[in-house]
């Protein structure tokens, strides 16, 4: 591919309820550009972006896919197509760190749906410049008035601007007028044309609101405008480029990726309006200190997406946030502390690697085996260490608990989640030391189970999921004493041990503690570890229900022993049996995790929301209030909220969020401590 400069890039974000059209608007723009030379479809299987064996079985985007195109001779478009299912947020928001705009994709029948509401607070929360696609204008009942309405109702704040207005609709669907230019395109070709006698009054309106907007945000524009002086086009487009910028409007475009109509006058405005990296943006590090985006910057790359391919290994997605990089390179890693040479720059068309020679500051690239790299690293050169502010990843909702499928899977599991969660950071696995399973944790049901199969058809290991068990733990609440004397005297050499221990109740989270309280002889102080062994043994598998004892003192306070018959083994067995008798009559309870939720759902759930909390012990700590919602603050065991997200996802129709926080661990109520042990004991037999 080409070169292109800073000023002849545009980084921009597809972003949407999923179905809106982007990975086919994606296929549209890249066949008009002449980047393919045949337009895929979604149904087919065969678009460029949506690559993955996973992506191709469902018809749906479940990762970020990179799409450069050369547009016009003179820009270059990264569009990055992004995945509208909630679960697949982390993706969204690594695309959004990484653009200067937003291009928000909505159905022109359907309107603002659960999905843009979602991606749209990530754009708002990047502070990016927003841009509006209402697509697919070609469907039967689609009304572009009902979606600019729509927007309106939901994103009140924003300014929208209509630029691209539809000639017809649904099968009358034949082109847009560039309000800007005040000129018409008919057809995928867009062929000039006429305005149509209809619009004329409307184009002229609507062209004339623009230059006030346009002359807002500059004072050349403001006094020729004042002064009564129409504005060109040109000036328009500068001034509507700042107001983007400024995030004070939101242009408005009708398409219909499908067919091709509109996208190309849409393609040439975005060329026109999306600010170029260095004008829009500053590189924000870390630590908050920011540069210009530059060449003679200090070099850094920010590696935003990370792909493990079987066959090609890893490829890290970067953005030149500024600096020149260049094939041969060696590129210095400060978290790994390690030299990364690529001696080929790369920038990818979905699964398609282009070779680059260099890559300019703000442009977006990729570079296979850098061993040491991960998402979110930034690269540099040694000399001018530099870290750039990260993606945020969202911390993750839900877990399920792994088990291999055959012996064979055993030995790849650790090996593949590990790829799969270096692969998507809002991913985590861990080995639960407390229920010995294996956690995966993801953002809901439909994301896990994504990587479990992705999983499968890349490296063809089979994973089974259940719910995790509940990382339940032993304690006792109050002191008690019990004694215990092992004694073996039939044939040879006799065993004997006596044990007088004491338990007491610890402060949560102080950990188990052995204490030595035999003064006058009574038992050998060289048979203290023995005992303490028998009580460590234990500690592990619990006492009532299997579960790990934690929180408790053991004093060993009195004994007996016998001249020849006493040994280590006798006083394991002794300390042991004492101490799960004073253990049952120390009146033992289960411990179980708690979480702080922080649940965001709009007013008219609120309701329900919390009736259902209560339902699963939850308590309520605290209510706020934000625009339209009421975010519920509420701590709750984990075991009630396991399968939450799905939960949550039923009652407010998707529309709900949380996060969750580990607090502490609590006694279990009397009545379901029970059964839990119950089931642990029909468990064991
Ligand atoms: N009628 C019509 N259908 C479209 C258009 N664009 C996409 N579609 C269909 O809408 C569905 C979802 O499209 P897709 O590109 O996967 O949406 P995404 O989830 O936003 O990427 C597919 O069945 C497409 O064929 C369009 O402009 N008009
Ligand atoms: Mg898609």
């Amino acid at each position: 591919m080409k070169e292109y400069t800073t000023e002849q890039l545009r980084n921009i974000a597809l972003i949407g309820h999923s179905g809106s059209g982007k990975t086919t608007f994606v296929e549209s723009a890249l066949f008009l550009s002449k980047a393919t030379k045949r337009q895929g479809t979604v149904e087919e299987g065969n678009t460029v972006t949506d690559f993955d064996a996973e992506e191709i079985n469902r018809n749906i985007s479940l990762s970020t896919a990179l799409a450069p195109l050369e547009w016009k001779k003179k820009y270059k478009l990264n569009l990055l197509d992004t995945p509208g299912y909630a679960d697949f947020v982390g993706e969204v928001k690594s695309a959004l760190r990484v653009t200067e705009v937003a291009l928000t994709f909505i159905d022109a029948v359907a309107g603002v749906e659960v999905g843009t509401e979602l991606t749209w607070a990530y754009a708002e929360e990047e502070k990016l410049a927003q841009l509006v696609v209402v697509n697919k204008m070609d469907r039967e009942n689609a009304n572009f008035e009902t979606a600019l309405e729509s927007l309106r109702e939901a994103f009140g704040d924003a300014q929208f601007v209509p630029i691209l207005l539809p000639i017809g609709s649904q099968d009358d669907f034949k082109g847009v007028v560039n309000v800007l230019e005040k000129k018409a395109y008919l057809g995928p070709e867009s062929t000039p044309a006429a305005i149509p006698a209809a619009m004329v009054e409307q184009v002229k309106e609507i062209n004339f609101e623009m230059m006030e907007y346009a002359a807002e945000g500059n004072d050349e524009l403001l006094m020729k405008y004042l002064e009564g002086e129409e504005l060109t086009a040109e000036e328009i487009a500068v001034g509507l480029r700042a107001a983007l910028i400024n995030r004070t409007v939101v242009p408005v475009l009708a398409a219909a990726g499908v067919s091709g109509v509109g996208v190309s006058p849409l393609l040439d405005l975005l060329a026109q309006l999306v600010p170029h990296p260095a004008e829009a943006t500053m590189v924000e590090c870390a630590d908050g200190e920011e540069f210009a985006v530059a060449e003679d910057s200090p070099l850094a790359l920010l590696v935003f997406k990370t792909m493990a391919d079987p066959f090609v290994g890893k490829i890290s997605y970067f953005r030149v946030c500024s600096g020149l990089a260049e094939g041969g390179n060696t590129f210095y890693n400060p978290r790994a502390d390690e030299n990364e040479r690529v001696s080929q720059l790369l920038t990818m068309r979905g699964s398609e690697q282009l070779q680059v020679a260099r890559l300019y500051p703000g442009d977006i690239g990729a570079a296979t085996k850098m061993g040491s790299v991960l998402t979110n690293d930034t690269l540099c050169y040694e000399e001018q260490p530099v870290e750039v502010r990260g993606v945020n990843f969202p911390s993750p909702l839900y877990s399920v608990a792994i088990y291999p499928h055959t012996k064979r899977d055993t030995s790849k599991m650790g090996s593949t989640l590990t790829r799969i969660c270096e692969e998507d950071p809002s991913l985590q696995w861990e080995q639960n030391p407390t229920t010995n399973e294996t956690i995966l944790s993801g953002m809901g049901g439909s994301h896990v189970d994504t990587a479990v199969r992705r999983i499968k058809s890349r490296f063809d290991v089979t994973l089974d999921t259940r719910i995790p068990k509940v990382p339940y733990k032993e304690t006792v609440t109050r002191t008690a004493s019990a004694r215990y004397r092992h004694k073996k005297q039939s044939g040879g050499a006799g065993q004997f041990g006596e044990v007088h221990m004491r338990l007491e109740p610890r402060a949560r989270d102080t950990g188990f503690e052995y204490v030595w309280e035999v003064y006058g002889g009574h038992i050998s102080t060289s048979f203290r570890p023995s005992v303490e062994k028998g009580v460590r043994s234990v500690l592990k598998g619990g006492v009532i229900a299997g579960y790990p004892i934690v929180d408790v003192l053991a004093a060993v306070y009195d004994g007996k022993e016998h001249p020849v018959d006493s040994k280590d083994i006798a006083f394991q067995v002794a300390g042991r049996e004492a101490f799960k008798a004073a253990f049952m009559q120390a009146s033992p309870v289960l411990l179980e995790p708690i979480y702080r939720f922080v649940v965001t759902v709009p007013n008219e759930f609120t309701g329900d929301i919390i009736s259902d909390l209560n339902g699963r012990r939850g308590r309520v700590q605290g209510m706020a209030q934000e625009a339209s919602k009421a975010i519920i603050t509420v701590t709750a065991p984990l075991a009630e909220m396991q399968q939450y997200a799905a939960n949550l996802r039923a009652l407010t129709q998707g529309r709900g969020m949380y996060t969750l926080k580990f607090v502490n661990y609590a006694v279990v109520p009397g009545n379901l401590a029970q059964e839990i042990i119950a089931a642990a004991q029909k468990e064991d037999e």
